[in-house]
């Protein structure tokens, strides 16, 4: 087992050092002005992790709400009075305070070392990678060098994110929007192998969803049985239901082979198994977890290239929940 996350870790880092850094970014970035910077940012995310699992989902979802809006900003950070910031809109619903918490955290932390040099995009970024290693998954190095953005509305966060009930090209089309494929776009689904939803997301699954059907019959019928069980008629919105119900506290490739077992809690995870232009690559993920990690790994560094702000656009915040002035 050790001997097999070594492997996978020495294949990821392979696969980053003859990886083209693109543009501006660079894994060096704060080599002279915030050397510590990736230590700084992991030790309060361990902390964090400490005190509560949902810091590991929690994080890592943040970090497509934030690029897929305005770019890989932080704009997804800003707390604004009136309740109109991107992280008030209905599409952000759950985006869990421990993500925000870690990222707040982990500022502050870097801030008591180098203060004013290191942006929140960044930070989100490095974090990210932190609870994805903390799960078990692949360790990868990260592209740094962005600017906190200076935009953050709800209004723009509509039709810019994906949702649960997306047939495959939809979700295509929305990742091709931030320069990710398809391939890129299955391997960043498997981040549902940790965390949870909420009923009312695929609630439409398990009861009159048509007329022939009482069920989605793309849903393996124990399991479908089993959520018609945790998710009652009337909807308590405080309950979830793990997305990948076999591990969810690892970051593996379960959900690859949960989605082959008819096992895939949302419409838009099923449909990358039963739409026959994405099976492939999940029967391929789901049985070679090295195939899985290094897809992983490489598309989670082109998230972090999505709208991003460098060089003297947008700002280094001093606080990431608010613009500095
Ligand atoms: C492929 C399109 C995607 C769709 C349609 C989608 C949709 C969703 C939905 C509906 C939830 C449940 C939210 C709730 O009810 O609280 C969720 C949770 C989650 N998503 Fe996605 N997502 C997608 C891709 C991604 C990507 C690319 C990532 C990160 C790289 C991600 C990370 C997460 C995580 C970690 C959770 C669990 C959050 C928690 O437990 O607090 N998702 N997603
Ligand atoms: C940054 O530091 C690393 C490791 O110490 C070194 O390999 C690299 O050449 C440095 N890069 C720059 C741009 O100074
Ligand atoms: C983790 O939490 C426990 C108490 O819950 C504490 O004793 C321990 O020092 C913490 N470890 C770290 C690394 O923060
Ligand atoms: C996906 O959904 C879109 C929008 O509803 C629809 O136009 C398209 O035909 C659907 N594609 C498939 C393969 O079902
Ligand atoms: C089931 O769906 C049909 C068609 O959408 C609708 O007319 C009917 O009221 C629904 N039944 C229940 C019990 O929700
Ligand atoms: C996608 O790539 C093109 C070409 O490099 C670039 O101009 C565009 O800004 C990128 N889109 C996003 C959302 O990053
Ligand atoms: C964490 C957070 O701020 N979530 C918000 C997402 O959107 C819903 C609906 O507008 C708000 O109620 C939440 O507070």
């Amino acid at each position: 087992m050790e001997a097999w996350r070594g492997l996978c870790l020495a294949m990821a880092m392979i696969m980053v050092s003859t990886g083209k850094v693109e543009g501006i970014l660079s894994e060096n970035f704060y080599n002279s002005s915030c050397p510590d910077v990736e230590s700084i940012v992991q030790q309060a995310v361990y902390k964090k992790f400490n005190e509560t699992f949902i810091t590991i989902p929690g994080t890592l979802r943040l970090i497509l709400h934030d690029c897929f809006v305005e770019g890989c900003d932080a704009s997804i950070m800003i707390q604004s009075p009136n309740g109109d910031a991107e992280k008030d809109a209905p599409d952000n619903l759950s985006l869990e305070g421990d993500g925000f918490d870690t990222v707040i955290k982990s500022k502050a932390a870097v801030e008591a070392v180098c203060p004013g040099v290191v942006s929140c995009a960044d930070i989100l970024v490095i974090a990210a990678r932190d609870v994805v290693v903390l799960a078990g998954g692949p360790y990868f190095e990260v592209e740094l060098g962005r600017r906190d953005g200076l935009i953050s509305q709800a209004s723009r966060v509509t039709g810019n994110l994906p949702e649960p009930f997306f047939n495959l090209s939809q979700l295509n089309t929305m990742f091709a929007k931030n320069n990710l494929s398809q391939f890129d776009m299955i391997a960043l689904s498997g981040a549902h192998t940790v965390g949870f939803s909420h009923c009312n997301r695929f609630a439409n699954r398990l009861r009159n969803f048509s007329s022939t059907s009482q069920v989605d019959p793309s849903l393996n019928p124990k399991y479908a049985q089993q959520l018609i069980q945790d998710c009652p008629t009337n909807v308590d919105p405080s309950i979830m239901v793990a997305l990948d119900n076999v591990t969810p506290q690892t970051f593996d490739n379960a959900y690859y082979q949960n989605l082959v077992g008819g096992k895939g809690l949302l419409t838009s995870d099923e449909v990358l198994f039963t739409d026959q232009a994405s099976q492939p690559t999940v029967r391929d993920f789901a049985s070679n977890s090295g195939d899985f990690n290094r897809a992983f790994a490489t598309a989670m560094r082109k998230l972090g290239r999505a709208g991003i702000k460098t060089g003297n656009q947008g700002e280094i915040r001093k606080d990431c929940t608010a613009f500095n002035s």
